[in-house]
């Protein structure tokens, strides 16, 4: 049977980008009915850089707010953090030992996280992806609803449970399908057209947060980079304007049409009328989250109920799977 899993790091606040790539779809998969497992990843949240204790732990909650009021129900999904659920890093060991070397050197998001001077980096930068591969499969989730910057690591969480399944001579992992929809898979920056939406970004002004108010959102969209072109009467002519199309995107996700449509309606248009537009719509989308998102964090003891019964739900499936593995590689279990 499918089952969906998914992730975010509790890293600053929400961008739009982890909004329409990721959680905008979190949220339907859950209403289509589907057995749907949202995770807050806070391992993954320190392998980057040093975390101040204090953000972190309100970045979690703000996190849990901001899937909340997206319209994800703890009811019907599994809402949780993950360092509540040990069976993670369990499993994430033994995927150490089965990932190989040389399939971690090809992994771009290492590359461009590490900079430069990789030498500075944390191992576990590096082991992130192997960690990842752990989250999904610790379920056996079939599908992972994603951004299209995190496809190359759902195919390695692939290659991770086919040489799993190959060294011990077993069917257990399953095979895990991507999902990679929508008009708004990959949102870039504001600022640079070729540079993909980052909540990390050191410029607050090349994204838009999922807390902030209406008139930082108008503004931001306001000053976002362009070129002097009016809109094109094709999608074709998107082609070579990245911060065109980029603004384009946008408006198809969050009105839930297509690019052909908003280009149907706004092509010929300078941007001098399309993004007042685009900045109307992003209010009324977002400013209602961002106000249920600040009503939720009033009360971070609900939250934190919230949240650690979504993990005695998760530790629940993922326990066994793990104990099925641990008998599978070897190891005595005597207590
Ligand atoms: N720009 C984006 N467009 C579409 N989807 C995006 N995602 C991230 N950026 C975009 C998707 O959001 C989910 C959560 O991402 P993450 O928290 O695991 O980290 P990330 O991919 O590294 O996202 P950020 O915002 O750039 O975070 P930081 O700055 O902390 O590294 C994923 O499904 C991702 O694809």
């Amino acid at each position: 049977t499918p089952r969906v899993f998914s992730g975010i790091q509790p890293t600053n606040h929400l961008q739009l980008g982890n909004y329409l790539g990721a959680v905008k779809r979190f949220v339907q998969m859950q209403d289509e009915g589907m057995e749907t497992i949202y995770c807050i990843v806070d391992l993954h949240a320190i392998t980057a850089s040093f975390q101040e204790p204090a953000k972190l732990r309100h970045a979690t909650r703000e996190l849990a707010a901001a899937y909340i009021a997206s319209g994800l129900d703890p009811a019907k999904s599994i809402l949780f953090n993950q360092s509540q659920v040990p069976q993670h890093t369990e499993l994430g060991w033994i995927f150490n030992c089965v990932a190989r070397m040389g399939w971690m050197n090809r992994m771009t998001q290492f590359k461009d996280k590490a900079g430069k001077n990789a030498e500075k980096a944390s191992l576990g930068l590096y082991a992130y992806p192997s960690l990842m591969a752990a989250d999904i499969l610790a379920y056996h989730a079939t599908h992972v609803p994603v951004g299209e910057d995190q496809k190359q690591h759902v195919e390695l969480t692939r290659d991770i449970a086919a040489k799993f399944n190959h060294d011990y001579g077993v069917e257990f992992f399953p095979e895990t399908q991507p999902i990679i929809e929508g008009a708004a898979t990959r949102v870039m920056s504001l600022r640079d057209g070729t540079k993909k939406m980052s909540k990390s970004d050191p410029s607050d002004a090349s994204r838009i947060n999922l807390t902030d108010d209406a008139d930082t959102i108008a503004k931001k969209i306001r000053k976002a980079k362009t070129d002097p072109e009016p809109l094109p009467e094709t999608t074709d002519g998107l082609a070579d304007r990245p911060e065109a199309r980029n603004l384009v995107n946008i408006y198809a996700a969050l009105a839930g049409t297509t690019r052909d449509a908003v280009i149907a309606e706004y092509g010929g248009a300078q941007f001098g009328t399309f993004k007042p537009a685009l900045a109307e719509l992003a209010v009324e989308k977002l400013a209602p989250i961002s106000t249920e998102m600040s009503r939720l964090m009033d009360d971070p003891a609900e939250i934190d109920r919230i949240l650690g019964e979504g993990a005695e739900r998760a530790a629940n499936v993922a326990e066994p799977i793990i104990a099925k593995t641990y008998d599978i590689v070897g190891f005595v279990r005597s207590r």
